[in-house]
Parts: C-alpha cells; structure tokens; sequence
C-alpha cells in the first residue's frame, strides 16, 4: 500500500485541508498519514477563530520519523501555517521521501483575487520555494497570478488562462495543474502543463453555482491519490474534476449543507466505487 503525507492545517471545523485530505486518501486506497502545521478552530471563513502555529514542532517530528526510518511515497502540502515552514516541508521532501517519492504542492494562500487573511506578498515570494521545486503544483487561478506577479481578473478568457499557465511553466520544474479554470463555453475544470508530455491540456466538467471551501484541497488529495495509485497525470485530473463536480452536486440538493464546505462525504462512495471499477 503507498504512503502519502499530507502537510497542511487542521481546521477542527470547516471541511478543508486535513479534514479533507485524509477521508479522500483513505478512500483511495492508500495508507494516509498527517502532518498538521497549523490549527485552527475553523478555517478563516469564520469570522471567531483560535490558532496553534506547529511550526517548532515539526522538526522533532522530522527527526522522529527519521529515528524510525518512515517514508512517504508522495508528500502533499497545502495551507501551510507560516513561510517559515516551505524550507520545512523542502527538508521533508529529502528527509522523508524515497527516490522516486511524489512532491506535491498545492500553494494554498488565496481565491477570488486575493491572499487569504493572514498572508502578505512575502508569503507569496516564500511559497516560490516549494512552487519552483515540486513534481506537481495545484494553484488556482488567483495563485497563479499572485506567483507570477500578474492582475487577477475574474473574466480571464481561455487564451489567458493558458498563456498564465505557460508563463508559470517557463518557471519551474514540475508539471502544472491550474484549478478553477473556465472554458469559454462556461465549462470548469482544470488548464493543466504536463512536463513529462511537454503538452498542456485542460479537463472540465459542467459549471456548477457557488464556489465552496476546500474544494482546492479536496481536488489535490484526489490527484495525489490517483498520481500515486501510479494513474497518469490526465487521468488523475479528469478523477479530480468529476469528483469535485459531484461533491458540489451533492451540496446543492441537500438545503441543510452547511455553508462553509461541500458535502464531499456523499461523494466517497462514487470515488471508491470509481477507482475498483477502474482498475480491475
Ligand atoms: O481550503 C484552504 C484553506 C485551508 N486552511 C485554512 C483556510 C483555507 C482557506 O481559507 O483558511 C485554515
């Protein structure tokens, strides 16, 4: 079974980050384990929060790891708790990795044109650590525009939108996947650069209203699942987008959907489902 590690907050409520990576992983197939760098009573939509920095903590936690000689076979980092942690998380990748180990790095720190409450732009600049570094990156649109400096619009045409994620692949060494992308036509999906294909591609699927905490998160623990699972990295988009889709679906027919997060348990059954069929 492959092991993967997922770095990111816990927000004890809200549906996003650990709450969101772990029951996806496990769905999946594959053995999930956490690294929490930060947490918080509920993510920052709420407007009473309470947060614990685990900064200082993940060194010993680095060293107890190496003590027992535990490896991960992909290491995922999303909403990190302070810049200080991307040389963290890039002392992960060789400490704690194998050979040919996955570094995934969705640079979680913002949506809808601006940085999430907390950040400035030297968290941007720290956050080119891991982006410049890592196999895989899954920003979103607003991200890829803070990393390459650019004005976020919410009317970016297709030809934009790829010629954002070009300018990005020119950048960095890993492969693209651009969430919250839309077609022209009004699809959404993802625009995506794939190094080892040298060809960018996009994946959508029908557009949905709304737009729901921890979706970002959720899409990058079911690429990482599928990109482990050793699925290419179209195939692990096209996973990822449909479940998105259907995590959104389930959330508007039920009127009792808490507002901060999709209903993306209702969703498990048709990845587990989708995954067995798939594979046999
Ligand atoms: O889903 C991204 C995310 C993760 N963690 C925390 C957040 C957010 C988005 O705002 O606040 C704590």
């Amino acid at each position: 079974m492959k092991r993967v590690l997922s770095v990111q907050d816990l927000s004890c409520v809200g549906k996003c980050s650990l709450g969101a990576a772990l029951p996806v992983l496990s769905v999946m197939g594959v053995e999930a384990c956490a690294l929490p760098t930060a947490v918080l009573s509920s993510h920052t939509a709420f407007l009473n929060i309470t947060r614990a920095d685990l900064t200082d903590r993940i060194p010993a936690v680095m060293d107890a790891w190496g003590a027992e000689g535990i490896t991960f076979d992909a290491i995922l980092s999303g909403y990190l708790g302070a810049k200080e942690q991307m040389a963290l998380v890039k002392r992960l990748w060789t400490q704690c990795g194998k050979k040919k180990s996955l570094r995934i790095c969705d640079p979680a720190m913002g949506d809808g044109g601006e940085l999430y409450r907390g950040f400035d732009s030297s968290y941007v600049t720290a956050m080119w650590e891991l982006v410049r570094d890592a196999d895989v990156i899954l920003p979103n649109v607003t991200e890829v525009c803070l990393l390459l400096g650019k004005p976020w619009r919410d009317n970016f045409t297709e030809k934009e939108q790829k010629d954002l994620v070009l300018s990005l692949a020119e950048n960095i060494h890993g492969s693209i996947i651009m969430t919250g992308y839309r077609q022209d036509g009004g699809g959404v999906g993802a625009a995506c650069y794939d190094r080892a294909e040298e060809k960018f591609l996009t994946c959508c699927g029908r557009q949905l209203t709304g737009s729901y905490f921890g979706t970002g998160d959720l899409f990058a623990a079911v690429t990482t699942g599928a990109l482990v699972r050793g699925k290419s990295l179209k195939e692990a988009v096209r996973l990822a987008v449909d479940f998105t889709a259907i995590s959104i679906e389930k959330t508007l027919e039920d009127s009792d959907a808490r507002w901060y997060g999709t209903d993306f348990e209702k969703a498990l059954p048709w990845l587990c489902r989708h995954l067995q069929e798939s594979e046999v």
